[in-house]
């Protein structure tokens, strides 16, 4: 067995390709059962699928210490959630619309949250969640905790004034921070290139004196790798902008069949699906076989079923609790 050193102090070895492989899969099999039960309308509101993705935010996470590292993203939250090591009842309730949820069936789909597991969303306005990461930086900085915040946005974000004026304060104030964009290249329907001035997104940090990276988004042994040598140098006080270029094989949200592409375009990343190049990776050195990829297949289907059993027994919240997880204040405005 061949042992990957990079320059942090997590190593790629067989029990990481296994953990990697379990979560991508876990991430897969949780949402393609969302959809499912948002076809059958047992989920509501919007609904952004991950699939196609996991690798990046499996990777990434993967190579960060969650007792006092920090992730925050945007709508598109599952995988990341999922990957922090949230628990897919809690979160398929949330789905549900029920109490037991993770904001107590208040947020939805886009607004996954645990602080404990150190997942500060979730956040449904697109690029706001680059000047709140930020903030966690500065916070991880000023109180000397030795920790790095992550977070994810996508290239329909990167164009955003907030993403321009929080490099520059992360650069000025010194913060431990990776920018990492999700290169799925479409925004909504609109393809990547169609909007924007560079080609490469990692070249965008330039501008603020921010080094940047770029990972194969379809390959979660390059994410992990990438992402652990950007850590190393944010954690010295130097923010880094990490590209990912990745793709979604869904619409954008439930309520889009995707028409603006082309199945062609589809199918091609489709081909280098990052459960299956992992998979084949394992295969040839001999960490896995079909028999036991089918075993862990099994017990994931498992582990969501009884997500969803453990969502549709659920209460929802009582009307008089809606005005409650509003503010942080408990004195809300309307009790005043
Ligand atoms: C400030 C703001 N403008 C517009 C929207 C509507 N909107 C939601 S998602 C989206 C596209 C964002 O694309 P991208 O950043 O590439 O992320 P992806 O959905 O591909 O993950 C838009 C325009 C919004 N939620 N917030």
């Amino acid at each position: 067995m061949g042992v990957k050193k990079t320059n942090s102090a997590k190593v790629l070895n067989d029990s990481l390709y296994m953990s990697l492989l379990e979560k991508m899969l876990l991430i897969r099999i949780f949402e393609e059962r969302a959809a499912q039960m948002y076809g059958l309308r047992k989920i509501g509101g919007f609904c952004h699928l991950y699939i196609g993705e996991e690798a990046v935010a499996t990777g990434s996470i993967a190579a960060i210490d969650l007792k006092k590292d920090y992730v925050v993203t945007a709508y598109r939250d599952h995988g990341h959630a999922l990957a922090c090591g949230m628990d897919p009842k809690v979160l398929m309730a949330e789905l549900f619309g029920k109490i037991t949820g993770c904001s107590h069936g208040k947020g939805g789909s886009m607004h996954f949250f645990d602080t404990e597991k150190h997942f500060l969303g979730g956040n449904g306005i697109v690029g706001a969640q680059i000047p709140v990461a930020t903030g966690v930086a500065f916070s991880q900085h000023y109180k000397e905790t030795g920790g790095v915040t992550l977070v994810y946005f996508g290239d329909g974000a990167i164009h955003q004034g907030a993403f321009h004026e929080s490099l520059n304060m992360a650069k000025i104030w010194n913060l431990p921070i990776v920018y990492i964009c999700e290169n799925n290249q479409w925004g909504m329907g609109t393809f990547w290139k169609k909007v924007s001035a560079v080609e490469d997104f990692y070249k965008m940090g330039a501008a603020y004196d921010i080094p940047g990276m770029q990972a194969d988004g379809m390959d979660v042994l390059d994410v992990y790798e990438k992402t652990a040598k950007a850590v190393d140098i944010a954690k010295n006080g130097q923010p880094v902008l990490l590209e990912a270029r990745t793709y979604r094989y869904k619409g954008h949200s439930m309520s889009d069949p995707a028409k603006y592409r082309t199945r062609e375009e589809l199918e091609a990343y489709k081909k280098q699906d990052p459960i299956g190049r992992l998979k084949t990776l394992m295969e040839e050195k001999n960490l896995i076989d079909d028999k036991a990829f089918d075993a862990l297949h099994k017990k994931l289907k498992k582990i969501v079923d009884a997500a969803v059993e453990f969502a549709e027994k659920s209460e929802e919240p009582a009307i008089h609790t809606i005005y409650e997880d509003i503010y942080a204040d408990k004195e809300a405005i309307w009790q005043l």
